[in-house]
């Protein structure tokens, strides 16, 4: 065997495709934001095990016969958020993460609790007139504002600072884990819901598409935010919000996909992952997965 065939013998990870420049089509930010939990944890720890996670993840898709090779990912590195609260964190991450949105085709910012889709959407357009916001989540996150921002109400917030309802579409509503005054104000509001019901019974990627139809035709540039809760809990137990009777892996997947490929998404989160809760790194090697499965979309717009 050449040196040359042993060059080209190699295991290339998804890892290997973060090291490119400013110019690069794709980048990537972390957002270690803890504070503001409903339920206290540890998702400040999430990007430093994503990052890892991406070493074990292959940049060849033996389905498509897709090779992620060619891509190539700026990593902006880490927004500096420790002992920072929703509220103080506002700044510091639309700061760095707009910086991104402006410059790159697809930004992808891994929290962090849900708190950080607040300013994640800002970053793509401060005044909120322009952006619509595809949810794949367990909850409405349309808690009470009153008392303080919170991982439970990035959406009510959002719509507080002028985002309108119809920009809104919310998939993968969990029975029994949200209240109905949320359920009413998300209607009230003209925010296009779809349960985990429907998901199940018509198909993740047929609900997405029906968003993506809506959303797309008011809005010019589309932030999608996953929280990993939204899939089914035995599947990512590191989500402190999952539960029982959520999304397939293989679901939250497709979705990923289709995400990437869609020429409106410009802004994508990945929030709710707490490797503290995590169990044979299920939850990490979803996550490290689910960037390459918005990478295959996106090599194919
Ligand atoms: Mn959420």
């Amino acid at each position: 065997m050449t040196s040359g065939d042993r060059a080209e013998k190699q295991w290339h990870s998804l890892a290997g495709l973060l090291s490119a420049g400013p110019d690069a089509p794709i980048a990537l930010l972390g957002a270690p934001m803890a504070g503001g939990a409903v339920t206290p944890g540890e998702c400040d720890r999430a990007p430093t095990v994503f990052r890892s996670a991406l070493k074990r993840i292959s940049t060849y898709d033996v389905e498509t016969g897709q090779e992620l090779q060619g891509l190539s990912a700026h990593d902006a590195g880490d927004v500096a958020l420790k002992d920072l609260s929703p509220e103080t964190s506002f700044a510091p991450i639309a700061g760095a993460f707009s910086a991104l949105t402006d410059r790159h085709e697809l930004s992808i910012l891994i929290g962090g609790n849900n708190a950080v889709t607040r300013p994640g959407v800002h970053s793509v357009d401060p005044r909120l007139k322009n952006v619509g916001l595809i949810t794949l989540d367990a909850h409405f996150d349309l808690r009470d504002t009153s008392a303080g921002l919170l991982n439970g109400n990035p959406v009510q917030a959002l719509l507080d600072d002028g985002l309108p309802g119809a920009h809104i579409a919310q998939i993968g509503i969990a029975p029994f884990a949200n209240a109905a005054y949320m359920h009413e104000t998300a209607k009230a509001e003209g925010i296009s819901v779809y349960t985990m019901g429907e998901c199940h019974s018509r198909g993740v990627e047929a609900v997405l598409a029906d968003a993506f139809e809506t959303i797309a035709a008011r809005c010019d540039r589309i932030y999608v935010d996953f929280d990993i809760d939204v899939i089914e809990r035995g599947l990512a137990p590191g989500a402190p919000g999952a539960r029982p009777g959520g999304m397939t892996t293989t679901d939250f997947f497709h979705a990923a996909r289709a995400v990437g490929a869609h020429s409106k998404v410009c802004a994508v989160d990945l929030t709710e992952f707490d490797p503290a809760c995590d169990v044979s790194d299920i939850t990490a090697l979803v996550a490290g997965r689910w960037f390459g499965e918005l990478l295959a979309g996106f090599q194919t717009r």
